[in-house]
Parts: C-alpha cells; structure tokens; sequence
C-alpha cells in the first residue's frame, strides 16, 4: 500500500473533535466519504505553465523548471506513492505585448492578448488532464493562470469550490486595479456574483465565470486594496486574514473556511496557492512579498488539511520566480515542493524523506551555501 493511503488510512482513523465554530461540522463526514477506497492508484497530472505575462516580471516563467528541479516529480511518486504523468511545460508564445485599453481611456490592462490566449490553452490542457488523472497539478508561472486553471477545472468537474492561499485577495478589475497586471485580477473573470458588472475584454471571451462567492474562501490574506475590500464585503466572501490566523489558530481558520465553502464536503476541491502567502522569511524568491506572512508549519497545516478533506481535484501553486533572489531561489522552490506534496497527502509527521542538516548528508541547500562561500 502507498505512502499515501497509508496516510489517508490513518486520517480515517483519526478521532476528529467537532468544530467549535458551528453544530454541523462536517469535517469528520469529509473524512469517510471522500478518501479513495484500499485499491485505488491516485493519479497526479502536472502541468507547467511557464507564464508572466500577468505581471511585469518575467523570471516568474522559470518558476515551473525551479520547482521540477526541486524534486517535485520524484518526491510525489516516491514519498508519497502517487502515479505521476507529467506532461511537461505548455507551448507558451512570448511575443509582442499588446495592451487593452478602454475606449474613455480609464483603464488599460497589461498584456491582455498574450495573457488570454495562454490562459485558454491552459484551461484546455486542465481539461484534458482531468479525463485521465484524479488531481491536476498547476505549477506556475504568475497568478492570472488561475483563469485558466479554475475555468478548465470547472468544466471538466463542475460546483467547484476554490481555497484560494496568498498574501492578496487578487478580486481587482481594470477599473479598480492601481498596476493593470492581470494577475491581480483572475477573479474577476471568474466569480459568478461579478458577471454582470464584468469588463468585457475581448481576450478573456472564452471564459465564463464559474464560481459562486460562497464557494470561495481566502487564507492568509494581509495586503488587500480598497477595491478588494468593498467586494469581500458586498458578497461576504468567506475570509481568514493573517490577523485571524494569529487570533485564533490555523486550525479553527482551516476547519472554518473548508466548512464554509464546501459545507456538505462533495464537491470538488480547488486550491490556488500564491507562495507570497508564505513568510518571505522562508520563501522569498516571489514579485510581491508581503511580511507576515504563513510559517513553515502553518503552511505545512493548511495543505494537510486539504489532503484530509479527500476532495482535492486540482492545485495550483504560483508566483515562484527564481531570479528575484537567486540565493534563495533554490529554498522557495524547496518550500514549494513541499506545500505540494503535504497537499496530496505527506505528513509532517513522515520525517523519513527529511534529511537534515546535522543527521547525516547535509541538506542540498545548505551544502550549496557553503560552496559558494
Ligand atoms: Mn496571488
């Protein structure tokens, strides 16, 4: 039996304490319906998506090969004994950038043509891998890939519901956006309650909105603008910003917000994870830092709870650009890999496939560090 069901397996077994935040918790339902039966192989398609057109710094197109090159692929299919079909990175055109720009001249969105052709790709391709994997993995590439990730996830799974993880809430709109970069803006193309208020760009035709405000819940959020805000609070969006985290625990916020947005635990599970919802003190190689952000082992709970929920269909983790802090490039990778394979099922408790720096072969990052000194 994998790693994997052997995880899953012994969260079942697990005795879950009732939430405390509301009678009908449905964290322990969750847990014995969804998990794949003693049997099942659990396979994990990923995809790269070498994209930057959403933001106006391009090494966040290497973030793909970094996280690869961190051992994402052997990790999953060794330590936690998933079939892995990876298929490589899209075929991304990098040509010239063409703006769109309101005919009163009140706004411009960046790169919208490159970023929406990229996009549709990205949704047909999660489509396709979602025929014949039970998880598609998302690595990024900056945030406006969540369009096409969310969209392609919707129509292959319909009544998604979506834990979007990072230091912004990214519900801008061209009007309300102070950078035009699009990757501030992703749920603005999907969130069904904006549908009429939607600013047509041509571009972004394709795509339909797809998901309901209740369905959608944000972690670790701390550097919201104004515009942001006013939504959040006309369609109560299901929130746990940082300072919530400290008030209450990560724990109380993950059972909340999965109760919130997945109330009766059958449907399927969406998870956009921005590595800027991590510290920058762990994992700073990122375009937009924002102190204060997930520890280490607040990030490792947030994606074990995904795991346990048994309802993850697909994750993206993004914003990972590996020339913004070449030192620690290599670390926020490392981090990276790390929240992935926690989501689809390691344990911080599995410390075999740990190797540390005073046990034995040094860690790879730190014996890097002391070659370059
Ligand atoms: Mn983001």
């Amino acid at each position: 039996m994998s790693l994997y069901k052997q995880q899953l397996r012994r969260f079942a077994r697990e005795i879950v304490k009732p939430c405390k935040h509301k009678e009908s918790c449905t964290s322990q339902k969750r847990l014995l319906t969804n998990n794949p039966l003693p049997g099942d192989v659990v396979k994990v398609g990923v995809l790269g998506v070498p994209m930057h057109f959403g933001q106006g710094k391009p090494g966040v197109r290497n973030g793909p090969k970094a996280i690869r090159d961190a051992g994402l692929l052997q990790r999953l299919s060794d330590h936690v004994g998933l079939e892995v079909n990876d298929y490589g990175d899209l075929d991304i055109a990098h040509g010239a950038h063409v703006d769109d720009v309101s005919k009163d001249g009140n706004w411009t969105i960046k790169n919208s043509r490159a970023c929406g052709t990229a996009n549709k790709k990205l949704a047909d391709a999660v489509y396709n891998t979602l025929q014949t994997n039970d998880i598609c993995v998302n690595l990024g590439g900056d945030h406006s890939m969540a369009v096409g990730s969310i969209f392609g996830h919707s129509q292959a799974r319909p009544n998604l519901s979506v834990l979007w993880v990072d230091a912004h809430p990214d519900l801008n709109n061209p009007t309300t956006s102070p950078s035009g970069n699009i990757h501030g803006m992703p749920l603005h193309f999907l969130l069904k309650d904006l549908e009429n208020k939607r600013t047509p760009i041509s571009d972004f035709d394709w795509c339909k909105s797809c998901v309901s405000s209740p369905n959608i819940g944000f972690i670790a959020i701390r550097d919201i603008d104004p515009g942001e805000i006013a939504i959040m609070k006309r369609y109560n969006i299901p929130h746990c910003s940082i300072r919530e985290i400290d008030r209450n625990g990560i724990a109380h916020c993950m059972e909340k917000i999965l109760d919130m947005i997945n109330p009766s635990g059958n449907r399927p599970l969406h998870v956009s994870f921005d590595i800027d919802s991590v510290d920058p003190g762990i994992a700073p190689s990122t375009g937009t830092p924002v102190r204060g952000g997930l520890s280490y082992r607040e990030a490792m709970y947030v994606t074990e709870e995904v795991a346990r929920t048994g309802s993850l269909s697909a994750f993206d983790l993004v914003e990972v650009n590996p020339e913004l802090d070449p030192k620690r490039a290599e670390a926020t990778a490392e981090v990276a890999v790390d929240v992935i394979t926690h989501a689809l099922g390691l344990s911080i408790r599995d410390t075999d496939y740990r190797r540390f720096p005073h046990s034995g072969e040094p860690h790879r990052s730190e014996s890097s560090e002391k070659r370059k000194l």
